[in-house]
């Protein structure tokens, strides 16, 4: 199936450069297990899990079945006032499957609802504690917190800001990129002390005026930038210390990527809100969550005023929709009966092995990796950063590979159920594009 030029025009498409889209499309029409049909027919290995999204693999028959069975049973029930019962069922699930302490859970439609939520309860609970002062926010530079005007407002990439006023109060801490921390495997050496400097941010702000930290436990959009050893035990001393609540964007992290079943798991610090989609619901439908703390969401319940009354003002359309609920459901299920995050931890040290044997190709300058996740800085052309990765991916995607570009990086991110012999096909043409392009 190809389309024309006329038929391409009328979708402006997401963090897509449309030009040149548009003059070679990459269209996807199926897929299963670990990869695509693409228009031509080919076959293509998802090295990006979707967009971090399907770690179990495409058209899972678990998944496609609960689908199928809600739109048929309840298509949609109103969330505002009235529910149903499988977003009881999922609130436990995800509560049983993240830390403890983390007990009450609000659902939304994306990664970037789900920040502005968690921006608006931090803010909403100060406020509600008789706090009001407590309303700015600490991102930190390289973050990716979505592209609402919240998250672009914590976020920390100038590409993604540059367009846009200042939407929210926020100041940022510095990123853990390190020179000296180039092709560290796992969690880098060096770079805890870099924590330190959310105490001069509060220092200069003070932390009555601060509302919540705010970080992906490992950076993913950035390319992959897993914490320095100790750098997130730091971030949660120095937040109890003054009382500032601390929230993981667990986009990335949440639901096995990491080879647990969060970030907060494997790093071993636990944040006081998590951020959740994408692996909520193998990609397949659209699902995002809050987790937070019981003290949180109680000290709304006091606050509330009369029983009729709504505690909360904020909530989609679409929050906690049925099918969404369904497929999350089914997904974590099988995320669980297959234990496919033990998967990711037993087989993490291959595709460490193989992703590092690329530390010699050409123009590799850094790789990083945590579990199935892996990060290649590239050389850039002069004054044109951008340029190597996209001509990369297109070269892989033309070996029958999806990678992801972006800034000066390349991500891989290989499906939970990925093969030892479907990630070394991954790395090999990562490599033989890097060699091509020499
Ligand atoms: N927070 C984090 C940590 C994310 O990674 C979002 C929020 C926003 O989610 P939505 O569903 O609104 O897109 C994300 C999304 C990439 C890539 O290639 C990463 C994301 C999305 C698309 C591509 O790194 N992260
Ligand atoms: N805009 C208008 C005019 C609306 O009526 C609504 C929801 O009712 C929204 C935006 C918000 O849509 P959603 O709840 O899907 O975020």
């Amino acid at each position: 199936m190809t389309l024309t030029n006329e038929e391409l025009n009328a979708h402006w498409m997401p963090f897509t450069g449309n030009r040149q889209f548009k003059q070679h499309p990459r269209l996807f029409v199926a897929a299963d297990g670990a990869y695509y049909t693409d228009s031509e027919g080919r076959q293509v290995f998802d090295g990006l899990s979707g967009l971090w999204t399907c770690g179990l693999g495409h058209s899972r028959d678990e998944i496609n079945a609960a689908v199928s069975k809600q739109v048929a049973d309840l298509d949609y029930s109103p969330g505002f006032q009235y529910g149903h019962p499988l977003s009881f069922k999922l609130a436990n699930k995800v509560v049983e499957l993240t830390p403890a302490g983390l007990d009450r859970v609000f659902f939304t439609d994306s990664g970037s609802e789900t920040v502005d939520t968690a921006l608006k309860i931090a803010q909403g609970y100060w406020r509600t504690k008789g706090q009001p002062g407590k309303s700015k926010f600490i991102g930190r530079i390289k973050g990716y917190h979505g592209v609402n005007f919240g998250g672009v407002g914590v976020g920390g990439i100038g590409f993604n800001r540059k367009l846009f006023d200042q939407s929210v109060d926020a100041d940022h801490i510095s990123h853990t990129l390190l020179d000296e921390n180039r092709f560290s495997r796992g969690m880098p050496e060096k770079g805890a002390h870099l924590a330190d400097e959310l105490e001069e941010l509060v220092l200069l702000h003070d932390a009555s005026n601060i509302a919540a930290v705010i970080v992906e436990p490992l950076s993913g959009t950035s390319g992959v930038l897993p914490p320095p050893k100790g750098y997130l035990n730091r971030l949660r001393e120095i937040c109890d210390k003054h009382d500032i609540l601390l929230i993981f964007d667990e986009v990335i992290t949440g639901f096995g990527r990491m080879g647990s079943m969060t970030g907060a798991d494997e790093f071993g610090v636990i944040p006081d809100i998590m951020t959740l989609a994408k692996q909520i619901t193998n990609g397949a439908i659209p699902l995002g969550a809050v987790v937070l703390g019981a003290e949180i969401y109680e000290t709304f319940m006091d606050k509330g005023g009369p029983d009729y009354m709504v505690e909360f003002p904020h909530g989609y359309t679409y929050s906690a929709h049925p099918v969404a609920c369904a497929a999350s459901l089914a997904a974590l299920e099988v995320l669980v009966q297959e234990n496919l995050v033990e998967r990711v931890k037993q087989m993490s040290p291959v595709f460490e092995k193989a992703l590092h044997s690329l530390s010699t190709a050409p123009f590799v300058t850094d790789i990083r990796n945590y579990g199935f996740a892996g990060g290649l800085s590239l050389e850039h052309y002069p004054g044109e950063p951008l340029r190597r990765p996209f001509e990369i991916g297109l070269k892989c995607f033309e070996k029958g590979f999806y990678i992801r570009w972006g800034a000066d990086t390349l991500q891989l991110a290989p499906p939970f159920i990925a093969s030892e012999a479907d990630i070394d096909g991954l790395i090999n043409a990562v490599g033989e594009s890097l060699h091509e392009l020499s």
